[in-house]
């Protein structure tokens, strides 16, 4: 794939209209949260084919062959308050999940609060971080990695990380994907911007395998035991347990 046909999008009217495209860059939402605040147009994509500073949450890594996966973020402007930015994990979720349900016939599991895996594997995440201007929400990159072409994966990964193409057996064209997802980001935003939060949150639980099954929820090393309820409007998750109904904003879900 190349720069050119990275730009040559035909349809997209918001999401991907304007492009920086890199071959090689640090991350790109570094580079998305600079273009931020150079206050870009709302729904600018900065994608590269090679991060060398790739990151996941807690400043984890994200690993990704060069010109095999994608890697991009996406700046959006949303009006909701500032409480409710966690949806906006849940939102990009949903979007790569069902592109990659519609164009390989797979069923992905979105995965509380930033994943999306198949058969057991991750094969994307997630990463939106917000910018905020005198107390207020300025705007949210959304960066996001999925593993699409990349066969073999380092020691590290090998056990939790597949792709695409490890699933469907063949190579996958990244502009496609790129495209469905985006078509799907833009569709739901139109959620976001009119606080419709119940269609994002009802859909993504329908890809979702943890509701209503014991969970360990792992905050940065606490553990928390209980049933996975149900999601509340800000994105947390609603846990019961034994001391009663706990929402949790932030961590790692696994099924008991
Ligand atoms: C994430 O964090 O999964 C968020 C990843 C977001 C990556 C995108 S790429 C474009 C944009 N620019 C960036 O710099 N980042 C975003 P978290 O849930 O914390 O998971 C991180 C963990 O996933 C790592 O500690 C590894 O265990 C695992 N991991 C790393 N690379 C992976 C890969 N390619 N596939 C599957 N798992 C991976």
């Amino acid at each position: 794939m190349t720069k050119v046909e990275f730009e040559s999008f035909s349809h997209l009217k918001k999401f991907g209209n304007n492009l920086f495209y890199f071959d090689k860059i640090d991350s790109t939402n570094i580079k998305a949260k600079q273009l931020l605040e150079e206050n870009v147009a709302e729904g600018t994509i900065v994608i590269a084919e090679e991060q060398t500073a790739g990151r996941g949450r807690l400043n984890r890594k994200w690993i990704s062959e060069s010109q095999k996966n994608l890697t991009f973020s996406v700046i959006i402007k949303p009006s909701i308050s500032p409480e409710h930015i966690g949806i906006l994990s849940i939102y990009a979720g949903l979007a790569v999940a069902e592109a990659l349900k519609k164009m390989f016939n797979i069923i992905p599991v979105c995965k509380w609060p930033n994943d999306v895996y198949q058969n057991g594997k991750k094969v994307c995440g997630i990463l939106s971080e917000a910018v905020f201007k005198n107390d207020k929400l300025y705007g949210v990159v959304i960066g996001i990695g999925i593993n699409v072409n990349q066969s073999v994966f380092p020691d590290e990964l090998m056990e939790k990380a597949t792709s695409i193409r490890n699933i469907t057996g063949k190579e996958q064209n990244r502009f496609e994907l790129l495209n469905s997802v985006l078509e799907r980001l833009e569709c739901y935003y139109e959620n976001i911007q009119t606080g419709e939060l119940k269609n994002i949150m009802e859909r993504w639980k329908e890809n979702s395998t943890m509701f209503e099954k014991e969970v360990i929820v792992n905050q940065n090393g606490n553990m928390l035991t209980g049933t996975a309820v149900r999601l509340a409007d800000d994105g947390g998750l609603i846990i019961n347990t034994n001391n009663g109904e706990v929402k949790v904003l932030a961590g790692d879900v696994s099924i008991c």
